[in-house]
């Protein structure tokens, strides 16, 4: 029994040809609907129709129930884009030939649902800074100076000079605490990284932000965990997630850098490496402990910008967060003393006219401050339980691709 008459609008995901009945499954970026063609209800002209997969059409037609199910028993079709026959199926494509041809992979349903899922996420991180009183800020991305270290920075030619794609937008987070208590931003993130590997973009989505008036930086951990918590949770709430991956356990944990070295039989002179990290995630997974906050790092570790301990200076305010044996935030509390930090920028061989604009800020009400960036695809590929960075960005760079 016909209910009424409906619209819609999609691609054309599979067709299955019985000769007097056509099946069309119809994919609209959210859901597929089942649509007939039938001898004797549909126009006659319909049934010889060439419509080649993933052409766009759109279908008029009444929708019925059959067996339970819903579908549109099609009174019009028209082709709006009539599609060529696909060069790959990216179902059993190899990764290359699915990243060449990314736009036919972007096609696959589970692609889409992961990529609105990621869309979703992005809402819920700022969405959390909203809520908490963070204002949100855009800071240039073409610079002189390099934030983080010197070599890993992509030159840009700017009217003759040379300048820099930011591989960070600390410095600029860090100068606007003093004028808004608590901002963040959220923005690409440029990384001349020579490396190949599964957590590396040369193009990253860094979230970042930046506290002031904290007491130390447990404040900026706290926070960190309220957020991760949150967000966390409300990611494994949707209907994408739970298409995509099964929940995890959402404990929180806080340790020194020595504490982390010693768990993991490590040499302490040395930054935690890719395999003590794992090796860290996989020990505090079995107690329920997704996150793993590694603070007090070693002063030689650290960029000029980071707080050492008065008491005892090769050791710093500095901390990263381990999720599930990979590290996807850095964080610190930051040295606002105008004189310490620039004693820190010497030592680090930094010449301190680079940085003039920025220590301009300490001279006037820089309060003591915080905070961290965390890489949205590093901590998307953990929830998710997936091996490469590469899959949770639409179009990635590394060392090897520029196209498409
Ligand atoms: P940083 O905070 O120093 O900028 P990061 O946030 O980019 O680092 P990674 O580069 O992932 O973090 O560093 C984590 C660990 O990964 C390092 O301790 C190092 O052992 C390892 N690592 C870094 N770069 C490479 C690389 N190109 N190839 C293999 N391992 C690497
Ligand atoms: P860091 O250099 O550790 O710290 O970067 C912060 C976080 O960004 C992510 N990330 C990357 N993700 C993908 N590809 C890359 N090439 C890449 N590089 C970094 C990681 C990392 O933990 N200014 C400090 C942050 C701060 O102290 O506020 C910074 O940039 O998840």
């Amino acid at each position: 029994m016909s209910l009424y008459l409906m619209q819609i609008k999609g691609w054309v995901h599979k067709v299955r040809d019985l000769g007097k009945i056509k099946f069309l499954l119809i994919r609209d970026g959210y859901k597929i609907m089942q649509a007939v063609i039938k001898k004797g209800e549909s126009p006659d002209y319909l049934l010889d129709l060439d419509i080649p997969i993933e052409s766009a059409v759109e279908i008029e037609g009444e929708e019925r129930e059959t067996n339970g199910k819903k579908e549109i028993l099609v009174k019009d079709l028209k082709i709006l884009a009539k599609a060529e026959p696909l060069p790959i199926d990216p179902k059993k494509a190899t990764p290359k030939k699915r990243f060449d041809y990314r736009i036919i992979d972007l096609k696959l349903p589970e692609r889409q649902t992961l990529f609105r899922l990621r869309a979703k996420v992005q809402k819920f991180f700022r969405d959390w800074f909203m809520e908490n009183g963070f204002v949100e800020i855009n800071t240039p991305k073409i610079v002189i100076i390099g934030a983080e270290s010197g070599a890993e920075v992509f030159p840009v030619l700017y009217f003759g000079k040379e300048a820099y794609l930011t591989q960070s937008p600390q410095l600029y987070k860090q100068m606007m605490v003093s004028v808004f208590p608590k901002v963040f931003e959220i923005a690409f993130a440029y990384r001349a990284e020579p490396s190949r590997t599964s957590r590396h973009l040369a193009e990253f989505t860094s979230v970042d932000a930046e506290m002031g008036f904290i007491k130390d930086e447990y404040d900026v951990i706290n926070t960190i965990k309220k957020m991760l918590i949150d967000v966390s949770e409300k990611a494994m709430q949707t209907k994408e997630f739970e298409e995509l991956a099964k929940p995890i356990d959402l404990g929180f944990e806080i340790i020194t850098f020595d504490e982390a070295k010693e768990i993991v039989k490590g040499n302490p002179n040395e930054d935690l490496t890719t395999e003590e990290e794992r090796k860290l995630g996989e020990h505090f997974m079995e107690e329920g402990v997704s996150f793993v906050a590694v603070t007090k790092y070693p002063w030689s570790e650290r960029p000029f910008y980071t707080m050492r301990l008065d008491d005892n200076p090769s050791y710093t305010r500095g901390f990263d967060i381990i999720f599930r044996g990979l590290e996807i935030i850095s964080g610190a509390q930051r040295e606002h003393r105008y004189e310490k930090l620039l004693e820190n920028i010497k030592e680090k061989g930094i010449d301190p006219n680079k940085l003039e604009y920025y220590l301009m800020a300490f001279k006037y009400g820089m309060p003591p401050h915080g905070g961290f960036g965390l890489g949205l695809e590093r901590y998307l590929r953990q929830l998710l339980g997936l091996d490469d960075v590469r899959e949770v960005i639409l179009f990635y760079r590394d060392i090897d691709r520029l196209l498409p």
